[in-house]
């Protein structure tokens, strides 16, 4: 069984994050979501709207997501990598290189986002809103 991981906050979930978990998930037989909690979150600078147990729950109900855990910190990669028995690692290519140190303990592959759509975007949009109606 190909185990597949990837990391982020997935706030508002939309399109760009359904597309790269169903692309990560294509990828193996086995997804692993790893979720910024609220602390690790503000450690980003990013304030998520949704808690994070309603994050982790609105992926789990995701067909394409097989496993969800709490993102902490940076560092935790390599033992995530290590210990869940994972054989590939996928991120958005904004992040393209940030993390090929991993490619010691296994597969590394960085997806195209998908171009314009984004929380912050969404966010922006809907305070525009308010102000106009
Ligand atoms: N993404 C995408 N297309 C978009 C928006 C996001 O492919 N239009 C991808 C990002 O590249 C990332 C994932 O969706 O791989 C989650 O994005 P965020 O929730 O913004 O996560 P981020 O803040 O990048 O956190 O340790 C890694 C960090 O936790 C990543």
């Amino acid at each position: 069984m190909k185990k597949v991981i990837t990391y982020g906050t997935f706030d508002l979930l939309h399109k760009g994050h359904v597309n790269l978990l169903q692309r990560a998930r294509d990828l193996g037989d086995y997804l692993i979501v790893a979720v910024s909690t609220d602390t690790f979150n503000a450690l980003k600078g990013k304030a998520a709207y949704t808690p994070w147990e309603d994050r982790k729950m609105i992926l789990e109900a995701l067909s394409c997501v097989d496993e969800v855990i709490p993102e902490t910190h940076w560092e935790q990669k390599i033992k995530d990598v290590k210990e869940n028995k994972v054989d590939l690692f996928v991120m958005g290519d904004d992040w393209s290189g940030e993390f090929d140190f991993l490619r010691e303990y296994c597969e590394v592959v960085y997806i195209p986002r998908t171009v314009g759509v984004s929380t912050t975007k969404i966010k922006k949009d809907l305070k525009i809103t308010q102000l106009i109606s």
